[in-house]
């Protein structure tokens, strides 16, 4: 080797390496608020040939019940909410069967990949257990209680393969579109074992809520806003779902409007913090599952939907520069359900993302 090829070499990489660093003390600041609080999907887009694998675990509490915007006691509902699907004396005029407590866990698997700065490509794979208490009343009328038992679902839910595309971008702002498609590989047929008012334990089809998935091919379309400054980050995210038609058991999940806003400041190039505003808008159920008819209040289709606004407070860390860790809980500022439906506690979600 020639001592000038070393030479021009030696200068060649460490002008690369300037670069380089150079490039990273710019963006340092903005590291880890660069991608949204983790509860926000499809958020980021991806330069040229890189992916990113993503796992986020996010832990739904659920507890009592509402109606419209106030709670609604066990008791009133079992004497007064009717029983849509009500066929005495089989099947009684009010519901006497009360939801307690519910816990959704989702464990979502993502992929990313850019084939060019203009177009990422995205797929979310998702593993559902959802968890229910209920209180069983007994035979036909009153306020007799007779015992509490649980509910169980898990597998696969619905998957999702989106489309981000590239409308505008700037250092300081950046707007790109959601796209998407949500595939039906969740369950509308799981069943469980449970307590009737007349004390027998029977299996039957669980209701909406508990099944995986909603059986219907969706659309998802959005736009997505990132605005920046050294240390201060912010971003805007509008989604539209609605489902192409009746599933084989012949019901419809209501379509879904959801606003979210955040804004997060970076402590440092490793450390940031985020609020979040999100509103949720969602339709009740349409058409029914002549297999879900018992009396329970989560069988009714329009108790299902309605709207809410939830705040979230979040944090992120990157650890060795490629590998990114997310907290982010949720909690409703302010509700309305459709009909009688349980209360929103809390969502939280964790998630780890490493970029390649
Ligand atoms: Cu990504």
């Amino acid at each position: 080797m020639s001592k000038r090829f070393i030479v021009k070499t030696t200068f060649a990489l460490s002008c690369l390496f300037t670069n380089q660093a150079l490039a990273n003390a710019n963006h340092a600041v903005i590291e880890a608020a660069g991608h949204a609080p983790i509860g926000v999907m499809g958020d980021h887009m991806h330069k040229s040939g890189e992916f990113m694998l993503s796992y986020r675990v996010m832990a739904m509490h659920m507890s009592d019940n509402l109606q419209g915007s106030s709670s609604i006691s066990p008791d009133t509902i079992v004497t007064q909410v009717t029983n849509p699907f009500a066929n005495p004396p089989m099947s009684p005029p009010t519901v006497r069967v009360v939801p307690k407590n519910m816990q959704s866990t989702m464990h979502m698997l993502g992929l990313m990949y850019a084939p060019n700065n203009d177009v990422t490509i995205m797929a979310m794979l998702n593993l559902i257990r959802r968890d229910m208490s209920l209180t069983t009343y007994q035979g036909g009328m009153g306020t007799n209680v007779l015992s509490d038992f649980d509910t169980q679902s898990t597998g696969l839910g619905d998957t999702k393969i989106a489309l981000l595309y590239n409308l505008f971008g700037n250092t300081a702002h950046r707007v790109h579109a959601n796209v998407g498609w949500i595939i039906p590989t969740g369950s509308i047929e799981k069943s469980d074992e449970v307590l009737t008012p007349m004390s027998m334990r029977t299996t039957l089809r669980l209701p909406y809520s508990m099944q995986t998935g909603n059986g219907s091919h969706q659309a998802e379309i959005g736009l997505t806003y990132n605005g920046s400054t050294e240390q201060v980050s912010w971003g805007a995210q509008i989604l539209h779902q609605q489902a192409f038609g009746r599933n084989s058991e012949r019901w419809q999940i209501g379509n879904l409007n959801q606003l979210s806003g955040w804004l997060a400041y970076a402590w440092s190039a490793a450390f940031s913090s985020s609020v979040r505003l999100t509103y949720r808008h969602s339709d009740q159920i349409e058409g029914f599952d002549q297999k879900i008819t018992a009396p329970v209040t989560t069988a009714n289709p329009e108790n299902y939907g309605g709207h809410n606004l939830l705040v979230g407070v979040g944090i992120n860390g990157v650890l060795a520069e490629k590998h990114r860790l997310g907290l982010e809980l949720q909690i409703p500022l302010n509700y309305q359900v459709n009909g009688i439906q349980m209360d929103l506690d809390s969502m939280l979600t964790l998630g780890y993302q490493i970029a390649f």
